[in-house]
């Protein structure tokens, strides 16, 4: 794989940022077994999934502590998966899956990082090895600082460290002039600090993964109902008639919803997979927990429909549905909920005439599906009592994200789909703290408790907005960002457009990052540069007080605590409570927080958090109810915050999202079976059937013939942005797969490379990481 970006930002290009020659395994580990391709035909979470498991403990040695850690994982007691944000099953004695495993007992690895590793090798010669070889060294152990006349990290002691950022930060001309990036897995009680640190200090640069993420949704919940979450708890998953599931690719990232699919299936309820793809979880599975059914390969079937639209074309398949219910309402009234329309939305009729104005052929056309399959997923919904629509990034990444999501939300609003069991809006969110900590402070935006925050605190927000992920890589470029603090997470390979980041990052003054093991951020850093190692998830936390839980938030509004179990990977590891607080009184000498004190003993987090987060009122009370608490939401009971006080129903224009030309493709750039984000466990795909390969493009058999392709060609894929640049990445593998003419998908971080800093929705700010406009061409020998 080789990768050229536009001619003239070639000054630009980052050595060993990205493989000149073609290695096979792309950003995951070398390999040179032969890459293979092939309908995976078994049920997903199958054996296959209990095989892998079995590979991943044994080659982190794990087997023993590995498979104790599945006990106590989301139980009372012990800690919360460190995966994705599913909610745990209450009735489950063992709710875990083969990614959470797989996620854990990466985390537990018995392998360091120490300081002779770091002696050993300069960072220009780290920068040229793959991304797994960099995590696979293991644990990080002590804080590092980057010396720049050895080209190596050496070790600098915390208060040293924290000293070196604090004087960074405030010698700035501005606040302004830094960036406090989280990625999801920040625990509630950090993040509220880490958002205190940043206000306290003067600004709202606080971009996070949530502006790549599901920012599309919570924006078009709170235009339409008043708040930026789903209002599904996992109770109403169990009493819904129909489950409409759109855009994620449940089996590999959210695989803990295939129990709830699968018992849904089981009692009757419809269930319809909206995808290009027909993934492996919309087909049938063994759900996760029940070894039984593993052993004895009984598989469920988990869907009645698959509906294969056209990239984008959720909105117009949405609108088709809503037409369906206007036409059935000429002859039964009945079927939309007038006293919930009359009582509790705004602009029906607009919204009627908008819809029963679009002629079907526009819509079956933009849906990329026909007029008789969108009639009869349509039907679904009429036959339905009580629905729920959970949608993932299939639906957010896209220019009309937002208008999509209030499409959904329209069409819920329709047969009064809200604020009663078995209905509703449900974002299957990603990182296992996102929502937590929005609802804790990182926004970028002032959250609408600012006022009491600094009532509270004592301190004087700035009210400006601040700058989000596009925005802080574009300050980066132009000399406004000078500080990055990145609180976990890998912002180089995550973020879109690989090199124009990594140039960005390599212009700050400072770079900071608090993580768990070597990534690709730390290599590519500013003239100073600082690695923070904290304690995982799974890792006791004892300060002053004890032994410390920290809270977190699922994607269904549940916050409980999650308590480590194990002795920390290293003794000089610190909590990210005690980072952010080292940092805070370093940065603000005359602060009038306690920091220290409340690291002491996490409660006092909690009980300033009980004084400004709404629904947090007795929050060290609440967590001790088994199973925490739900933060209420008053959408729940049909009571909207919106301007009109309404639910309201949106009147966006169908938007066409058929590309020009013929000749261009719309690509999806999505995750593998065997990665989480940045992190690649391995090469293969199982579920789509593939092994040994990362580069690889999925196309269309005729879009192949027509390009006069074979299965395993090389090509060349170029994207044309939105500023008129072109990227290429060369030599990525053509391979026929069963998506829509017109559509192509390849992974996630190898394609973000393609994706030009202009491309991201004038609607939610989002990069277009499910819309990439390219050419695909063989390339030359
Ligand atoms: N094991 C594992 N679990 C994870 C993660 C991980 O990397 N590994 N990541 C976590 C995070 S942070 C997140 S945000 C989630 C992500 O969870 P997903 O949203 O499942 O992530 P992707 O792999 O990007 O897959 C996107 C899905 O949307 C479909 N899609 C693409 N375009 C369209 C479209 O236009 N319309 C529709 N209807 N569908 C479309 C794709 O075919 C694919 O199935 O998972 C979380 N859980
Ligand atoms: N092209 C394309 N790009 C995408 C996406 C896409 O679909 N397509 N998806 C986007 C989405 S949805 C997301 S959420 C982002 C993900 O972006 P990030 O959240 O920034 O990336 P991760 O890969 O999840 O971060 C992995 C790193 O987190 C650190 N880490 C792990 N555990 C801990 C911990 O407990 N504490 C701390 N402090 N650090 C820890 C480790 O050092 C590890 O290397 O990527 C986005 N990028
Ligand atoms: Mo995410």
């Amino acid at each position: 794989m080789a990768i050229d970006n536009d001619p003239k930002e070639t000054s630009i290009r980052v050595p060993g940022l990205m493989p000149d020659v073609p290695r096979q395994g792309g950003y995951g580990p070398i390999t040179d077994g032969a890459w293979s391709s092939s309908p995976y035909h078994h049920a997903a979470a199958s054996w296959g999934a209990a095989k892998s498991v079995g590979t991943i403990l044994f080659k982190q040695r794990e087997l023993i502590r590995g498979t104790h850690s599945m006990f106590v994982m989301n139980h009372p007691g012990g800690y919360d998966c460190p995966g994705c944000a599913w909610p745990d099953d209450k009735k489950l004695t063992l709710d875990f899956c083969e990614n959470g495993v797989k996620h854990v007992t990466w985390e537990m690895t018995p392998k360091r990082v120490g300081r002779e590793f770091f002696a050993a090798h300069t960072v220009t010669e780290l920068a040229d090895w793959t991304d797994f070889d960099l995590e696979d060294q293991g644990r990080l152990t002590e804080p590092m600082v980057y010396d720049a006349a050895s080209d190596k990290y050496v070790p600098i002691s915390w208060d040293a460290a924290f000293a070196l950022v604090g004087e960074e930060l405030r010698g700035l001309a501005s606040p302004d002039e830094a960036a406090f990036y989280t990625s999801g897995r920040l625990s509630n009680e950090a993040t509220f600090l880490y958002q205190l640190l940043a206000r306290e200090y003067g600004t709202n640069n606080l971009p996070d993964c949530s502006n790549m993420c599901h920012e599309a949704s919570g924006r078009a919940l709170q235009a339409s109902i008043g708040t930026g979450k789903g209002t599904c708890d996992l109770d109403d998953w169990e009493e819904a008639d129909a489950l409409f599931v759109m855009g994620v690719n449940a089996a590999s990232n959210a695989p803990r919803m295939l129990t709830a699919l699968a018992d849904a299936t089981r009692r009757g309820a419809q269930v319809v997979h909206i995808n290009p793809l027909v993934e492996a979880g919309a087909t049938k599975t063994i759900v996760p927990h029940e070894m039984v059914d593993m052993a004895l390969f009984k598989s469920t079937s988990v869907s009645d429909m698959n509906l294969q639209v056209r990239p984008g074309g959720d909105l117009a398949l949405m609108r088709g549905m809503a037409k369906v219910v206007f036409e059935a309402a000429e002859t039964d009234p009945s079927v939309i909920d007038g006293a919930f329309i009359n009582d509790h939305t705004a602009d029906y009729e607009a919204y009627r005439e908008l819809v029963t104005g679009t002629p079907w052929p526009e819509l079956a056309e933009q849906a990329g599906l026909s007029e008789a399959q969108i009639r009869a997923v349509g039907q679904v919904y009429l036959d339905a009592g009580r629905s729920i629509i959970a949608w993932c990034l299939g639906v957010t990444q896209h220019e009309h994200g937002v208008d999509t999501a209030r499409e959904i939300m329209n069409l819920l609003l329709l047969r009064g789909n809200i604020g009663r069991p078995g209905a509703g809006p449900s974002p299957v969110r990603g990182h296992s703290n996102v929502q937590g900590n929005r609802t804790c402070g990182i926004d970028h935006r002032p959250p609408p408790w600012t006022d009491k925050l600094d009532a509270v605190c004592g301190i004087t927000s700035p009210r400006k907005h601040g700058l989000d992920t596009v925005t802080t890589i574009e300050g980066m470029h132009d000399g406004s960002v000078k500080v990055f603090v990145g609180m976990g997470g890998n912002f180089v390979m995550a973020a879109p457009d690989t090199a124009y980041t990594a140039a960005g990052l390599r212009q700050c003054e400072l770079t900071v990052q608090v993580s768990t093991k070597l990534n690709r951020s730390h290599l590519v850093h500013g003239r100073k540069a600082v690695i923070l190692p904290c304690l995982g998830r799974t890792e006791k936390d004892v300060q002053t007080a004890g032994l410390q839980g920290q809270t977190v938030e699922d994607a269904m509004s549940m916050v409980h605590i999650s308590t480590g179990k194990r002795r920390p990977a290293s003794p000089e590891l610190r909590s990210e409570p005690a980072i952010i607080a080292g940092i805070a009184a370093a940065t603000l000498p005359d602060s009038r927080t306690p920091w220290a004190w409340y690291v002491e003993d996490y409660d006092r987090i909690r009980d300033v958090m009980a004084k400004v987060l709404p629904g947090f009122e007795g929050m060290n009370q609440l967590i001790k109810q088994p199973g925490g608490f739900r933060i209420p939401q008053p959408a729940r009971q049909r009571e909207f915050h919106t301007p009109s006080g309404k639910a309201e129903f949106s009147l966006a224009p169908l938007p066409n999202v058929i590309p020009a030309d013929s000749q261009t493709l719309v690509l999806q750039t999505m995750r593998s079976h065997d990665q989480w984000n940045t992190t690649i466990y391995s090469a293969n795909d199982r579920y789509r059937g593939i092994k040994n390969l990362r580069e690889l493009i999925f196309l269309n058999e005729e879009d192949m013939a027509e390009r006069g392709l074979s299965e395993g060609d090389f090509v060349d894929i170029t994207a044309t942005s939105r500023d008129g640049s072109v990227r290429t990445v060369r030599k990525f593998r053509a391979l026929r797969y069963d998506l829509p003419r017109g559509s192509a998908a390849g992974y996630m971080p190898e394609m973000n490379a393609l994706i030009g800093i202009a491309d991201f929705s004038t609607q939610s700010d989002q990069p277009l990481m499910k819309n990439v406009q390219v050419h695909v061409e063989r390339s030359a020998s």
